[in-house]
């Protein structure tokens, strides 16, 4: 059986990186929902809609455990999921309670889709968490549809970027939390952009631990060490997928 992980397009195999560095046996299924993408600017009737048919592919295909890589999905989505489903099913969200732990210059920047930071899951952790903290926050508007349409290292992307991190820069954060699954790919041109004491935190590596530690408590992790069985779908562009994967793995074009 193998580990299910959805997104609504490639973002999510910052994610898929992270678990399978962690867990190298386990098989993986990934289902990109490109077409659907960015989730962002949908309502939450519609988010719901797309994660419960990603949900319901993977576990047709025999998923033991799903993770929804993909932050908009799982403040949306997340606890419907949960109710309706009998595999355990992680989620992923933005890192401001380390952020807002850490800061020493008492801002931080987040950069996330319309659908995370308006949700109610997001502003609950904001206030629970970062109470003495300035939180700047910025829609990444076009980033994602950026990076599904293969125009991730251009200079419309800097120049967007750009744009965002002018106000967090202004106030002086010390941390940008990374709050979508497709930012990570953005590191290096955060990099270039941001001074140099600002560190850039995202949430692919808990999710990861999280992910494991759940196969353990479920009696799931595959001992066997194995060459394990990676699949990838997408509904989208290939290429762009390949692209940001490497390492020749192979992905599949999916009629959904
Ligand atoms: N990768 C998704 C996330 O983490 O929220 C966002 C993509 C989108 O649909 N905007």
């Amino acid at each position: 059986q193998a580990i299910g992980i959805f997104d609504s397009g490639v973002g999510g195999t910052s994610i898929w990186k992270e678990i399978h560095a962690l867990l190298p046996f386990e098989h993986t299924i990934y289902l990109a929902d490109s077409i659907n993408a960015p989730y962002g600017p949908k309502g939450k009737e519609a988010i719901l809609a797309l994660s419960i048919k990603n949900t319901e592919y993977l576990l047709n295909k025999d998923c033991k455990l799903i993770v929804v890589a993909c932050n908009t999905a799982t403040t949306n989505a997340i606890t419907y999921l949960r109710s309706q489903y009998n595999v355990p099913i992680i989620g992923i969200e933005p890192a401001i309670k380390p952020a807002a732990l850490q800061t020493q210059t008492h801002a931080v920047g987040i950069l996330a889709t319309k659908g995370t930071l308006s949700s109610a899951l997001f502003s609950k952790t904001a206030t629970l968490f970062a109470k003495d903290v300035t939180i700047v926050e910025q829609i990444g508007d076009g980033i994602v549809e950026l990076i599904e349409a293969g125009k991730l290292h251009t200079e419309a992307m800097k120049l967007l970027l750009k744009g965002y991190l002018e106000p967090m820069i202004k106030a002086n954060i010390d941390y940008l939390v990374l709050g979508c699954t497709h930012y990570p790919y953005l590191m290096p041109i955060l990099l270039e952009l941001l001074p140099k004491h600002v560190k850039i935190i995202d949430s692919g590596e808990a999710v990861a631990r999280q992910t494991k530690a759940v196969l353990k408590e479920y009696n799931l992790l595959n001992e066997a060490m194995l060459k394990p069985k990676l699949q990838f779908f997408t509904n989208g562009n290939p290429e762009v997928m390949k692209t940001l994967l490497g390492n020749g793995y192979k992905v599949s074009s999916l009629d959904f």
